[in-house]
C-alpha cells in the first residue's frame, strides 16, 4: 500500500466512503477519528508495583486488589478513566514463591474485591478473575458467569506448582475484551528455587513488559469499539500502560517478561537500531513462555525470525545491552500486520532503550535452562478434534453453539 499521511489518509477515507483504503476490520467508525498524538519515546517508562501479602503463614501468602475505576493520566495533559486492579493499569504484579513445598514454595490466596460499579450504560460491571497459566482447581479458575457481584469479593486459592510468567484478567461472559480492555490486567510471577538458583537476571534486571494498543477520543477516555466482537485494534501502544515510554538501560543483560494483553493485536517483535526500519544482527535471547522456562535457550536475531506473540502469550527473553556503545537507542518494533487505524508506522514501534550506562554482569544464560520431561503418550490414547469458528455471528465449536440464558 502507499504511504500517506495521517491526514491525507482521513481524505482519502473520505473519499472513498472508508472502504476502499482500509481492511473491512476497520470500519467506518473506527475512522472518525485518531486518539491525540503525542510525541513517542518521551514518557517515562513505568514499572507496575509489586503486591505485598497481607499476611503470610508457613505455606500461605495472602493478597487483597480491589476492582475499581480511577482517573488517570495515561497521555500527558488529559485524564482517562480505567478501570483497574487497586485503580492502576496494568495491575499491581504478584511475584509469587512457588513450586516443591520442600524447596520453599507457597500457595496463595488472592482475595478480589469488586468496587466498580456501574458501566457508562448504568448496567452492574460484572466481573470474574481467571489466573491464565495456573492450573487452578475449578472453584477458583474464573468461570466466564462465576462473577463477584458489586460490594463484594471471592477468595482465589493457587497452588503455584509451575515457574512460569502467567497474568490475572477479568473473565466476565462476553465482556472479557472490553474489561481487559479497560485495565482489568496485571501480571502474576511464579519464581520456584531451581530458577532463583539460575544466573539469569534478577531484581531491578527482571523487567515486565505489559504490550497493549488502545484508542483515545479528544477528551482522553478510551474507545472501546471491537466491532461487533470482530476486532479492535488501537492507534496508541501502551507497555505497562505508558504509551511509548523510553527505559534508560545498562551495558548489560536484561530479563523482560513481555504479555500480550491486547484485544486484537498480535506482535512480531524484534529490536532495532532504526525507528522505522530493521537493522541487522540485533538480538532477543528467549529463554521462556507460557509454560515457563525452555529447556534451551533461543537466539533471535533480526531480522528474521521475529518473536511472535499472540494475544494472552508469554515471553521471557534476554537482551544484551552491553552489545551496544554507551549513547545507543534501541527499539522495540513490531513489523507484523499492525491492523490499526494510524497508516505512518506509529504504532510499529513500541518503545525505546536508551543505553546510558557502562555496567557489567556475571550471569552466562546456561545453555540448559530446565530440562523438560517429554509427555509419554499412551497407545491407548483417544483423539478428539474440535473445530473453532464464527458463522452467521455466532462461536461455534464443532458446529454447535454454546447455550447461554442471559439475565
Ligand atoms: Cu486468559
Amino acid at each position: 500500500m502507499m504511504e500517506l499521511s495521517r491526514r491525507e489518509a482521513l481524505k482519502w477515507a473520505l473519499v472513498g466512503g472508508g472502504s476502499l483504503l482500509f481492511p473491512w476490520t476497520m470500519a467506518k467508525p473506527a475512522l472518525a477519528q485518531f486518539s491525540p498524538q503525542i510525541p513517542r519515546f518521551e514518557l517515562t517508562f513505568k514499572i507496575p508495583p509489586v503486591l505485598n501479602p497481607v499476611r503470610s503463614d508457613r505455606d500461605t501468602d495472602y493478597y487483597e486488589i480491589t476492582l475499581e475505576k480511577a482517573k488517570l493520566e495515561i497521555l500527558p495533559g488529559l485524564t482517562t478513566e480505567i478501570w483497574g486492579y487497586n485503580g492502576i493499569t496494568p495491575g499491581p504484579t504478584i511475584r509469587q514463591r512457588g513450586g516443591n513445598r520442600s524447596s520453599g514454595g507457597k500457595e496463595s490466596v488472592v482475595r478480589f474485591i469488586n468496587k466498580l460499579g456501574m458501566d457508562g450504560q448504568g448496567r452492574e460491571i460484572q466481573t470474574t478473575t481467571h489466573l491464565h497459566g495456573m492450573a487452578s482447581l475449578p472453584q477458583y479458575d474464573g468461570y466466564a458467569e462465576d462473577y463477584i457481584p458489586d460490594n463484594f469479593f471471592k477468595d482465589y486459592f493457587y497452588p503455584n506448582d509451575r515457574a512460569a510468567t502467567i497474568w490475572y484478567h477479568d473473565h466476565a461472559l462476553d465482556l472479557t475484551a472490553r474489561n481487559v480492555y479497560m485495565g482489568l490486567a496485571g501480571m502474576y510471577i511464579v519464581e520456584d528455587q531451581y530458577e532463583l538458583d539460575l544466573p539469569l537476571p534478577k531484581g531491578e534486571y527482571d523487567i515486565p513488559l505489559i504490550l497493549q494498543d488502545k484508542q483515545f477520543a479528544v477528551d482522553g477516555s478510551l474507545i472501546f469499539d471491537d466491532l461487533n466482537q470482530r476486532s479492535l485494534y488501537g492507534d496508541v501502544m501502551l507497555v505497562n500502560g505508558v504509551p511509548w515510554p523510553r527505559l534508560p538501560v545498562e551495558r548489560r543483560k536484561y530479563r523482560f517478561r513481555i504479555l500480550n494483553a491486547s484485544a486484537s493485536r498480535n506482535y512480531h517483535l524484534v529490536l532495532s537500531r532504526y525507528e522505522e526500519s530493521q537493522s541487522l544482527g540485533d538480538e532477543m535471547i528467549v529463554i521462556g513462555s507460557d509454560g515457563g522456562l525452555l529447556s534451551s535457550p533461543v537466539s533471535l536475531t533480526s531480522p528474521f525470525p521475529t518473536l511472535r506473540v499472540a494475544m494472552a502469550e508469554r515471553y521471557d527473553i534476554i537482551i544484551d545491552f552491553s552489545e551496544y556503545p554507551l549513547g545507543s537507542e534501541v527499539y522495540l518494533r513490531n513489523i507484523g500486520f499492525t491492523g490499526s487505524i494510524d497508516t505512518d508506522m506509529r504504532s510499529h514501534t513500541l518503545m525505546r532503550f536508551d543505553v546510558v550506562k557502562n555496567a557489567s554482569d556475571d550471569e552466562d544464560i546456561p545453555s540448559i535452562l530446565r530440562p523438560v520431561k517429554p509427555i509419554d503418550i499412551p497407545p491407548d490414547v483417544t483423539y478428539r478434534k474440535f473445530r473453532f469458528e464464527r458463522n452467521n455471528g455466532q462461536w461455534k465449536i464443532n458446529n454447535k453453539r454454546l447455550f447461554v440464558k442471559r439475565k
